[in-house]
């Protein structure tokens, strides 16, 4: 429905509402932008679309800012002895390809890396896919192994698939390492009333008790009517007490637990010695605290849990939502209305080039997680082992800044033979390129997306809104033409945007036409509940595993346990008096990840990379508000300003994330980050726990 509120002759001004989405975060709100002679004139919210009912946050409503940006890249660079020289897409693309083509010659297909970026729209899971599945390369990352996938990983373990929180219903919220209300994040489904961050609320205000498990004061903690305030990354002993004192009190569902699990008994021992105050010493969580939130999430009937991404960035990070995962069946909340339900998914076309059977770097030590995990890439590039990575292709990410240990994925991106950025801006990784390619932004391309929710699954269309700078082009013309350079382009079966939004569409019986006249469409019936009754679970013994055997042959724990985080003064007593205190890192609810910190409005709300210090720590070390500070960790040292605040507990101080690119002038977080210790199962790497000092500088 694009409202012509009016048009006219070739000359005469022109105007329209274009009904989108937004493509900046995974949330995918539906937009309406008027258009005026071909620019962005206004953005509001689409009250009608399910994702948002009309509200936009902030990164939202600065959509023109980011597609006007001064900054935006506007030509194809190449990396000359001179620095970057401004060339054009033919040559630019000759190149590319002409150096692809060399390194499969001399190395094999292996020798090629794909990095794609966190999700938010098709282009984080769609460019070079294809290309490189065609090219003969399995070696595609992603941030997988930071985000969702450890979550992803337990949830599968235990249940069988992912369970996401339905807030509807719920009489108890569980919010466990999120913070919806910067993240606005949709969760896996649930999203009736919009989204978590406005669920929750609503839940509240319909008199649901809220337990928020969470080492910051975040605007959820504040909300809650009991916070525990966990220390990062022990949150497997937190889970594993609140399963003792629920079987230990008989709060469990007895029936649920007969019937449909395997393993109770071995989790019973398990948890035996798991008390309270066991989890008190590990956790800091008060041994009251724990018992009484067990009891209320136990007795609360429907609870649903929401579990976040505060999860993922610890070295234990699968077993920490394994402990989580069992809460849920344990108490018979697994896929009930206002449980966590198995919610219904749109099953859009795959891509039509299988992935190559060629070695994956990482798939014979992290077998559950389905891309190479970037540190191992990092491993591979910097030791030749198993084998030497030549060249990468990176689009829609910024790895240098998003991973640990800055310091060694520079030297090892600096060291491939060729690398290739495709960005809107000219971002600390493309500063280490060879080819910089200039992208449509998502404004200016058209793209698709699916979700799921407590109606059903639906899909929306991303409509192009603005045409793109001269020269800025949209990933699958890039895609596509190198192909054709390289060869390749019988295995593209669509020619443009739109062609390719259709054929994903297929299955599904819709096409782009029909998306502009509806703008949303539910392709699925509402979630069915208790689906186990008729199909069992997904798991190999089709019951709920809280003894895994699948985990136990892969050489994993078959029950979760606490392991000690690898950055701890536990873990690691020799580094305590000059690293006394644990640093994490905080996610900003004004950007995206590493993105947007050129937008003036958003800049101008949140100027600063900050660190927030106990008033006791600061104290100590004579700072104040606002002062400028060191913090230095084992492996690097950054300048930041201080903030002097209660959101944190003495011994913790949390910097920003996301931070870092060349014109931001500030410190990515991920310079004190060490990639040295990883989960075992999903590979994560601890960058949301660090040994720091900060000092006045
Ligand atoms: N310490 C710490 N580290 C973390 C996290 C944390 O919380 N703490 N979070 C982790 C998580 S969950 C994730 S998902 C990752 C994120 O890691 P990334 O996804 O690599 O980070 P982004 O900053 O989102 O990078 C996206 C890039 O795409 C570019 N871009 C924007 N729009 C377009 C477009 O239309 N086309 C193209 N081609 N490019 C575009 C942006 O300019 C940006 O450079 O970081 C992880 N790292
Ligand atoms: N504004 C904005 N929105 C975003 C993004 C963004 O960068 N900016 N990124 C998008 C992406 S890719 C993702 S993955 C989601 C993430 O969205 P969420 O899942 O909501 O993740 P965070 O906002 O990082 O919140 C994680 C919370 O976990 C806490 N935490 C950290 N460590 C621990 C721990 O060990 N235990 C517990 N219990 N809590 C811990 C942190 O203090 C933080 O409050 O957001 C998406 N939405
Ligand atoms: S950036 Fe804001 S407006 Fe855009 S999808 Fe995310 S929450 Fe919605
Ligand atoms: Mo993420």
């Amino acid at each position: 429905m694009a409202a012509h509120t009016s048009s006219g002759s070739k000359d005469a001004a022109t105007e329209e509402v274009v009904q989108t989405i937004c493509g900046l975060c995974s949330t995918n709100c539906g937009m309406r932008i008027r258009v005026k002679n071909g620019q962005i004139a206004k953005v509001a919210g689409d009250p009608t679309h399910p994702a948002n009912r009309g509200r936009l946050c902030v990164k939202g409503a600065a959509i023109g800012e980011l597609v006007n940006s001064p900054q935006r890249l506007r030509y194809p660079l190449v990396k000359t002895d001179k620095g970057f020289e401004q060339t054009s897409w033919d040559n630019a693309l000759d190149f590319t390809a002409r150096r692809l083509l060399e390194i499969r010659e001399r190395y094999g297909p292996e020798a090629l890396v794909l990095s794609r970026g966190g999700p938010s729209t098709e282009e984080c899971f769609g460019a070079f896919s294809q290309l490189v599945a065609a090219y003969g390369s399995a070696n595609v990352t992603a941030p997988s192994h930071l985000c969702h996938w450890p979550n992803l990983i337990a949830f599968n373990l235990v249940h069988g698939d992912g369970a996401g929180a339905e807030v509807r219903d719920a009489k108890c919220v569980v919010v466990w390492a999120g913070n919806p209300p910067d993240t606005n994040r949709l969760g896996e489904g649930g999203l009736v009333y919009g989204r978590h961050d406005r669920a929750i609320p609503e839940a509240k205000k319909r008199g649901a008790n809220l337990i928020v498990i969470d080492p910051v004061r975040t605007g959820m903690a504040a909300m809650a009517d009991q916070w525990l305030q966990v220390e990062p990354g022990t949150d497997a002993a937190l889970g594993l007490a609140m399963l003792h004192v629920i079987i230990n009190e008989e709060l469990f569902d007895a029936e649920f637990v007969a019937r449909w699990t395997v393993g109770f008994n071995e989790l019973r021992d398990h948890v035996r010695g798991a008390t309270p105050k066991w989890a008190e010493r590990i956790t800091k969580v008060p041994a009251e605290s724990i018992a009484r939130a067990a009891r209320t999430y136990a007795r609360a009937k429907p609870a649903s849990m929401v579990i976040g991404n505060g999860l993922e960035g610890h070295t234990n990070a699968v077993d920490m939502a394994r402990a989580a995962a069992m809460l849920v069946a344990v108490t018979g909340n697994l896929d009930v209305p206002g449980g966590n339900v198995f919610f219904p998914t749109a099953e859009l076309a795959r891509y039509p080039t299988v992935r190559p059977n060629a070695r994956r770097i990482g798939a014979d030590t992290y077998p559950l997680l389905p891309n190479a995990p970037f540190p191992s890439l990092v491993d591979a590039i910097l030791t030749g082992k198993p084998y030497q990575p030549r060249a990468m292709l990176v689009a829609h990410a910024n790895p240098v800044l998003a991973f640990a240990d800055e310091k060694r994925i520079r030297q090892a991106i600096s060291k491939l033979d060729f690398v290739l950025v495709l960005d809107i801006f000219r971002t600390a990784t493309a500063e280490l390129a060879d080819v910089i390619l200039p992208a449509a932004c998502d404004f200016e391309r058209v793209g698709l997306r699916e979700y799921t929710s407590s109606e059903g699954a639906f899909v929306s269309l991303r409509r192009k809104v603005v045409e793109p700078p001269p020269e800025c082009r949209p990933w699958y013309d890039v895609e596509r033409d190198l192909a054709a350079r390289m060869g390749l382009d019988s295995q593209y079966p669509w020619r443009t945007g739109e062609d390719f939004v259709n054929y994903r569409l297929r299955p599904l019986g819709l096409t782009v036409e029909d998306l502009e006249q509806k703008h949303f469409v539910y392709v699925t019936k509402p979630p069915e509940y208790r689906k186990y009754l008729k199909e069992g679970f997904r798991t190999p013994s089709g019951k709920v595993e809280f003894y895994s055997q699948q985990a136990n042959d892969l050489g994993y724990g078959p029950l979760p346990v606490h392991c000690e985080p690898a950055e701890s003064h536990v873990s690691k007593p020799h580094l305590t008096s000059r690293f006394p205190l644990i640093g994490t890192s905080r996610r900003s609810g004004m950007y995206i990840h590493t993105r947007y910190r050129n937008l003036p409005s958003l800049r101008k709300r949140e100027p600063d990379c900050l660190v927030r210090i106990h008033p006791d720590d600061a104290g100590q070390r004579g700072i104040k508000d606002g002062d400028l500070t060191v913090v230095e960790s084992p492996v690097g040292s950054v300048s930041v300003k201080a903030k002097v605040s209660l959101e944190t507990r003495p011994g913790t101080v949390v910097m920003d994330y996301g931070w870092g690119n060349p014109w931001d002038g500030q410190a990515n977080v991920n310079i004190l980050t060490s990639d040295e210790a990883r989960d075992t199962i999903s590979s994560t790497t601890s960058n949301r726990r660090f040994l720091c000092e900060v000092t006045k500088a």
